[in-house]
């Protein structure tokens, strides 16, 4: 390997047993630069997995149209395989890893065939933090390589910075489509078969081999696999937190700012809330992530949260000027979009865009597509891939290695029913608890069916990468590391309750400032509450509610403790912690224990 560009003696080794075993035709060292994403562009385009959008409306931007088959994580072909089962825990499919190993092995076996072997040094994380961590993925899919490019820090920095003894993740992925000599390919090459898609990680060895899909996180194995299931098992250990959470800073009117982190579940608006555009005057949001946050303690004893990640991997459908306008800046150009539809003049559509369709388009299976047809013009988990520099409000400190000091945690998903707009909890265990009771209706972002309600502790149901019950503990185990008053406030937050009709309560979006200018103000101490049951919640004056039409029977509804609802919430709760034994905490059921006496009292 006279061409690769480093002489770490150990990843030269694994390449070369890499190549051995996938049987490449050749191999390419990314070096991250503009000219090299150019190239594999260009090449996207010619061979057909890339369309050029038109230059003047969308510049230097491309449509990519996945497999039917191949549109989303795959939670239920995505394995923890610690050394046991129960290291792994209830929540995580598990494999023991020697035989697992041994069976992808096979597959791995001469899959990259006609193919180009891409080795992906990247960082997440700036390259000078410290808790930083350098990948090194190796790929059979040019689609990845560019969307990593945008996700992450690529290139030859960071070899540079692993020298020749350096220590990184290796990420292994095929899209498992090999090339026999002559065959034309496809535009989105990959294994067809659900039952042949593995997404495996190695917690002990710190590893992650992904096998026949080329989509999102079953394939830019820098997102979930390593920042969250890998970084979570690793933080643990460390001492620190790798979390699903947007992480965003307000600046008041009379000039301070806040940053605030929230778990949301995919697909249930964290880009939009991490670059919401406040609807009350004076307020200023700023954008440091939208997906992870990894966490730690400062020497001041705060926590510092930092983004990982360089780039936006969005949810395409429902973003629009109304509920979005800073993502739609951030995808002008230089942005990648899967599994959206194509308009006649060659930029992009997708439903709830805010602008009419087109009489005519191409879908995003690439037929043709008329506003009657029956059917959806973009996948709903079609995505964009942008760069978080584009981003109008990106933070001055995003790229900070240090991270920024967190006042407040913020937790939600999809609730239509029970669980109020915003409750604070009454303690770091009571906000333990919250999160832990988390649940949310499921969405397009995985594989199965939408609108069903699950409990999704922290929104890290599918990212956890250990058994749940240890996570939780680790979780509490922040108040022991800290001093109290130094740990954020923790809230439950919910923008998507709807009436007894039906009928959203909450307008969203840009709306949501007056739920985070009232946590605001709690954090200075000002802030009006009454203490409920369930937690503390603004008094019906407590919120800044200035020009906007909400009638006081949906604030009354949005703020009331649903007492009835709440029981069988308890109920499912309990029911959901009792999977997690023995390694449920103990503190978290006295949680649940003492929601229930206030309840009843
Ligand atoms: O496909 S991803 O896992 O990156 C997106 C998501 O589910 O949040
Ligand atoms: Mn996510």
């Amino acid at each position: 390997m006279a061409s690769a560009p480093t002489k770490h003696s150990k990843l030269l080794k694994w390449v070369e047993e890499i190549k051995t075993l996938c049987q490449p035709d050749q191999i390419h060292w990314c070096d991250g630069s503009q000219a090299e994403y150019q190239i594999l562009c260009e090449q996207m385009v010619k061979s057909g997995a890339f369309i050029r959008l038109n230059p003047t409306l969308r510049p230097n931007s491309f449509l990519a149209r996945s497999h039917a088959s191949d549109v989303a994580r795959v939670e239920d072909r995505t394995y923890i395989c610690a050394k046991t089962k129960d290291e792994a825990g209830p929540t995580n499919n598990w494999t023991d890893p020697e035989e697992i190993k041994a069976r992808l092995t096979k597959s791995y076996q001469g899959c990259m065939k006609g193919r180009t072997l891409y080795v992906i040094p990247f960082s997440m994380g700036p390259l000078d933090s410290p808790i930083s961590k350098i990948g090194i993925e190796l790929t059979d899919s040019p689609y990845v390589v560019t969307n990593m490019e945008i996700m992450t820090k690529v290139g030859t920095a960071v070899l540079d910075k692993l020298g020749t003894d350096g220590e990184y993740i290796p990420c292994l992925h095929s899209i498992g489509a090999p090339l026999k000599p002559g065959q034309q390919d496809v535009p989105w090459p990959c294994e067809p078969d659900p039952a042949n898609k593995y997404i495996v990680h190695f917690p002990e060895t710190r590893t992650i081999w992904s096998y026949g899909s080329g989509y999102g996180g079953n394939a830019l194995l820098g997102k979930k696999c390593l920042a969250l299931r890998i970084a979570s098992s690793i933080a643990r250990k460390e001492g620190w937190m790798a979390e699903h959470m947007l992480i965003l800073s307000l600046t008041s009117p009379a000039g301070k700012t806040y940053y605030i982190a929230a778990a949301f579940p995919s697909a249930c608006g964290k880009t939009n809330l991490a670059m919401m555009q406040p609807a009350l005057p004076g307020w200023t949001l700023r954008c440091i992530g939208d997906d992870i946050a990894w966490i730690r303690i400062g020497e001041d004893g705060r926590l510092y949260a930092m983004n990982p990640e360089t780039g936006f991997f969005g949810v395409a459908p429902g973003t629009s000027t109304q509920s979005n306008p800073n993502a739609l800046k951030s995808v002008a150009k230089n942005s990648i979009f899967t599994n959206v539809a194509l308009t006649p003049d060659g930029d992009i559509w997708w439903e709830d865009m805010g602008v009419p369709p087109p009489a005519k388009m191409i879908d995003w299976e690439g037929r043709e597509w008329t506003p009657d047809c029956g059917r959806k013009a973009a996948h709903p988990n079609a995505r964009f891939t942008a760069p978080a520099s584009q981003c109008p409000v990106i933070d001055p400190q995003w790229q900070n290695p240090a991270g920024v000091p967190i006042s407040a945690i913020l937790f939600g998903g999809r609730r239509p029913s029970t669980i109020p707009l915003v409750n604070e909890a009454f303690s770091w265990e009571h906000g333990v608890f919250m999160g832990s009771a988390a649940g949310s209706e499921t969405t397009a972002a995985a594989l199965g069916k939408a609108g069903v309600l699950r409990r999704d502790p922290f929104a890290m149901l599918p990212f956890c990468g250990y058994h749940m019950g240890d996570y939780l503990k680790h979780w509490l185990s922040m108040a022991d590391r800290t001093k109290r008053d130094k740990l954020p406030k923790v809230y439950f937050v919910n923008w998507f309750r709807k009436s007894p009709e039906g009928k959203w309560l909450w307008p969203g979006y840009g709306e949501n400032i007056r739920v985070l200018k009232w946590i605001c103000e709690r954090v200075e101490g000002t802030g009006k509450a009454v203490k409920t049951p369930i937690g503390n919640m603004p008094t019906p004056d407590a919120m800044d509610l200035s020009g906007m039409k909400l009638t006081p029977e949906d604030l009354k509804q949005l703020l009331a403790v649903d007492r009835e609802g709440w029981k069988k919430e308890i109920e499912n709760i309990g029911s959901y912690y009792d999977t997690l034994n023995p390694r449920m905490p103990d503190a978290l059921r006295q949680e649940l224990k003492g929601l229930q006496d206030r309840l009843n009292a």
